[in-house]
């Protein structure tokens, strides 16, 4: 009577273990989607999470908490251009001529075709897109922005784009998408010039009746939407963007993005317009803060963030999705308008415990907030470790199982395992690009001599560029006032022959043995 079930257990037991020998191995866990949001002169000490007070960021705070955040993190550059370049195409920007920050009739700085971060993703299946801001060039030679505009991300590695051309207060002030300018009128021809007016409409520096908020050093061309601008422009009058409404614009794009990829792999480079100037948040933002539209754009950003999260979760893609949160550059106060930030500042310390800021050479330049999340294989906590985005092309072509080439990425090497918390040492030296060079190696910190100046007054930024060698041990001293370089000169001569030897090498990544 119990034979049969018993010859049946038996039968199926063989049958599993059978089974099983013939199965495939089970599959390698999913690879995430990639979300990078990449904010605009984001300061160090800007966010709750990293000890602002006055500002709330609930929406970042939470990406902190589910995720890593970083202390020792940074963009390649105290600039935005150069982070950028280096952030997509995993090359120190100091190689490369034509890399600083770019008036907004430049031509594309990276090569179309080249091996760049969404290129690597594009190679691995993934759907790309950049939404936000470019500053990285458009077009060779000179560019009609009636006509078709490349090449540009399209052409690097990106499925898709909209874009905020080069930034908010420069010239063109009009969005483009793909390979066209946004609700262009063919009726009403857009010009671009930075050397000559190109209409009898007012400028910023004529009309200051016209303006919404007073131009501060060469702000003052054309004005579009009440606002005078570096540069001329003239037409595309339908195309023309109005500030207040940009972080809508960009995050309906983003999410209109999303829920059309949801059910592939897809990486988004999401470039804020925020917090740079021109700082003209959204009515629903103005006074969220008491620190004037510099502290409500924060507001504005953080929001900017929460909605991405909570599209996330709708469309429950959280789990299967990596996010990066960072800066291009340290933080500034006027960086161009008369907004009323620094009369507004108060307490609110931009770059936290760190010396200088945007354009900069000590640590605040560089040093920005980063936070990964990705559940279940980042666990939430501070990482020290020393990252920077240079290293974002090999670590997520790792991650991906894409190769690289020796001439790829040749300043990117594969840091997965202190993006996702597990080493956290991360890398031993880093170089940081302001008006000199400085070089990280551990706690020291080398800032090569250089022409100055040593001090920005209209930005009221410490630059860091002195005649003389100098030498921090930020163990000690994280804000840099401590200079050691004349107690420690071999110390400080062996760093500056390492950083000479970096720039010699003309790259950093080692070469695959032959
Ligand atoms: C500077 C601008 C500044 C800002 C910066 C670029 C002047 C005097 N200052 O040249 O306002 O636009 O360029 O900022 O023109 S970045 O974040 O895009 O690098
Ligand atoms: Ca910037």
């Amino acid at each position: 009577m119990c034979r049969t079930p018993l010859l049946l257990l038996l039968a199926a037991g063989v049958n599993t273990v059978v089974g099983r020998a013939q199965e495939p191995a089970p599959p390698p866990p999913p690879l995430p989607n990639i979300l990078l949001i990449y904010a605009d002169d984001l300061g160090y000490g800007e966010l709750g999470c990293q000890g602002a007070t006055r500002v709330p960021t609930p929406n970042l705070d939470r990406l902190a908490a589910s995720g890593l955040r970083f202390t020792d993190a940074h963009s390649t550059a105290a600039t935005c251009t150069p982070s950028r370049y280096s952030l997509l195409t995993g090359q120190y920007a100091f190689r490369r001529q034509g890399t600083g920050v770019l008036p907004g009739d430049a031509n594309l700085v990276i090569e179309p075709g080249a091996t760049t971060l969404p290129a690597l993703l594009q190679r691995a299946g993934y759907r790309t897109a950049v939404i936000g801001k470019w500053h990285l060039g458009l077009g060779r030679g000179d560019l009609d922005w009636n006509g078709a505009i490349a090449p540009g991300p399209l052409e690097v590695g990106f499925d898709e784009c909209f874009l905020l051309p080069a930034t908010g207060d420069r010239v063109p002030c009009v969005y483009v998408e793909n390979h066209r300018v946004a609700g262009l009128d063919p009726g009403d021809p857009l010009r671009v010039s930075y050397r000559q007016r190109l209409d009898d409409a007012p400028l910023g520096r004529e009309r200051p009746d016209l303006l919404k908020m007073p131009w501060f050093d060469g702000h003052d061309m054309t004005i579009v939407n009440g606002i005078s601008r570096i540069g001329y422009m003239s037409g595309g009058t339908a195309a023309r963007w109005i500030d207040e409404q940009m972080a809508d614009t960009f995050v309906a794009r983003a999410i209109d993005f999303l829920e059309r990829n949801q059910d592939r792999r897809f990486g988004l480079y999401f470039a804020t317009h925020d917090i740079h100037v021109p700082r003209a948040p959204h009515p629903r933002f103005v006074g969220k803060t008491a620190m004037g539209p510099r502290g409500d754009a924060i507001v504005q950003l953080d929001w900017t963030v929460g909605r991405l999260l909570d599209s996330l979760d709708r469309l429950h893609l959280t789990d299967h999705t990596l996010v990066l949160f960072t800066s291009d550059n340290g933080p500034v106060v006027n960086d161009g308008y008369a907004d009323g930030a620094v009369e507004h500042l108060g307490d609110h310390r931009p770059a936290g415990p760190l010396r200088g800021g945007k354009y900069s050479a000590f640590e605040a330049g560089t040093r920005v907030p980063l936070l990964v999340r990705w559940p279940g294989r980042v666990r939430p906590g501070v990482s020290p470790a020393l990252v920077s985005q240079v290293d974002l092309l090999a670590s997520l072509a790792a991650l991906v199982g894409q190769p690289l080439d020796d001439d790829d990425a040749v300043d990117s090497l594969d840091q997965l395992a202190a993006l996702l918390g597990a080493d956290r040492v991360g890398r031993d030296h880093v170089i940081e690009q302001a008006s000199t060079l400085a070089l990280r190696v551990g706690p020291w910190k080398f800032v090569a001599p250089g022409q100055g100046p040593a001090y920005a007054a209209k930005v009221g930024i410490e630059l860091g560029n002195a005649r003389a060698p100098q030498l921090y041990d930020l163990r000690l001293d994280l804000g840099e006032h401590d200079d050691l370089a004349f107690r420690e000169p071999e110390r400080t001569a062996a760093l500056a022959a390492r950083l000479q030897a970096l720039r010699e090498a003309g790259r950093t990544r080692p070469r695959a043995s032959r």
